[in-house]
């Protein structure tokens, strides 16, 4: 897990990566080039080959270097939006007439864009348990060209195995997307586990601070690359020079911060676990947890996200989520703020119904990096 870059570990290049001081004036932190276009010497001479801000800036050139260089890819592309980036990563690998793989746990927004948009393409898509390799085999067809996977997944943290899905994919001629958002980069790097394409919201732990919307995708392969980079400069949804400098900001400390927030939600998860009024605790850490040993071989801990279901149904949990106060009630996730949430009524309305439902009495915490102490006081009172 110790990913290197000329010799270098991962919290050196989640520092440096991108980010030489600058030539002209020395700025050790890369400017917000806040510039629509870039002036040309005559027609077509530009400088350093900066032309006009959709197709390229120097601010959000440095978060894709960093982000390609954190994930062990070729190329980073960095977006608007997680949704934005998924859009322009779908329209790129499929056609009329493809077939896509979706698990049966994903951010309540991915299951919306496939079911209710990618749909109408004239795409045909069908669900999965991705924990289970067996399950993805028995879902590929031959016009099969694309599986998705999120793992951690959101809500249930359920745990696939990267290295043998990626096979599965690999043996049906499909390219296997891996949603990194749950664990970050510094957690676990799918592409050197056979994945092709890495999908995050950068809105998350890489922002890490709640104060940005973003997404970005990574790629090994210079074709991929290419015809996504041809697509996110057609299609326009691309991160902002200020929301990419907050996104670089934010990853100078992800490694510190993914310690602390796996360490919080460890003894979170530990507390819940013993706690009489709950039903389950959804963390990969446990040793319980079904994904547990997959999890600790492709991740280098945890992460700071833990679900739990509570004795007495829906109406208990969302007292739960209204009673909690330093958890604060919201959608998102990493930052380093804790967040408290009912998934069924918040992030994933929209799977009500669907493959994808999300058990009603479910409450998800995104554990911040606050004192320990606190935030098991407070989930202590809104149990009750
Ligand atoms: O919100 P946006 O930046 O567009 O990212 C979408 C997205 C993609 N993938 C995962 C795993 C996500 O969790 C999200 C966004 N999720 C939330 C807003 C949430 O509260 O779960």
């Amino acid at each position: 897990m110790n990913q290197e870059r000329d010799g270098q570990r991962f919290e050196t290049v989640a520092i440096h990566a991108g980010q030489e001081p600058d030539p002209v004036t020395g700025a050790v932190v890369p400017p917000i080039h806040q510039s629509s276009t870039f002036k040309q010497d005559g027609v077509g001479g530009l400088r350093g080959g900066w032309e006009y801000g959709r197709s390229g800036n120097p601010t959000r050139a440095a978060l894709e270097e960093n982000l390609a260089a954190l994930e062990g890819g070729r190329r980073g592309l960095a977006f608007a939006s997680g949704l934005a980036a998924e859009d322009c990563l779908l329209r790129t690998l499929l056609r009329p007439g493809d077939h896509l793989v979706i698990p049966d746990d994903a951010y309540g927004g991915t299951f919306r864009l496939v079911a209710q948009v990618v749909d109408r393409w004239g795409v045909a898509w069908s669900v999965a348990d991705t924990t289970d390799p067996a399950a993805v085999r028995a879902a590929v067809r031959p016009e099969t060209k694309a599986v998705w996977v999120e793992t951690p997944s959101n809500p249930l943290l359920g745990i696939t195995d990267i290295a043998a899905v990626a096979e599965v994919a690999r043996s049906a001629g499909a390219r296997l997307v891996v949603d990194n958002t749950f664990a970050s980069p510094y957690l676990q790097q799918p592409l050197a586990l056979g994945a092709d394409v890495v999908v995050h919201s950068t809105t998350k732990y890489l922002g890490g601070h709640s104060d940005v919307v973003g997404g970005a995708l990574v790629v090994a392969d210079e074709a991929l690359a290419g015809e996504l980079t041809f697509h996110q400069n057609a299609m326009g949804a691309v991160a902002g020079p200020f929301d990419s400098w907050l996104v670089l900001r934010g990853i100078k400390t992800l490694a510190v911060r993914m310690d602390r927030h796996s360490a919080n939600a460890a003894r979170v998860a530990e507390a819940l676990a013993a706690h009489p009024r709950v039903v389950q605790v959804c963390y990969p850490g446990l040793p319980s947890h079904p994904g547990h040993e997959t999890a600790a071989k492709q991740m280098r801990d945890f992460g700071g996200m833990v679900s739990f279901r509570v004795e007495g149904g829906e109406r208990a949990a969302v007292a739960v989520c209204d009673r909690a106060r330093l958890f604060t009630l919201g959608e998102s996730l990493g930052g380093v703020e804790s967040l408290i949430e009912h998934p069924g009524r918040m992030t994933h309305a929209s799977v009500a119904g669907s493959a994808l439902e999300v058990p009603a009495d479910l409450v998800r915490l995104s554990v911040g990096i606050e004192s320990v102490d606190d935030l098991l006081a407070d989930l202590a009172q809104a149990l009750g």
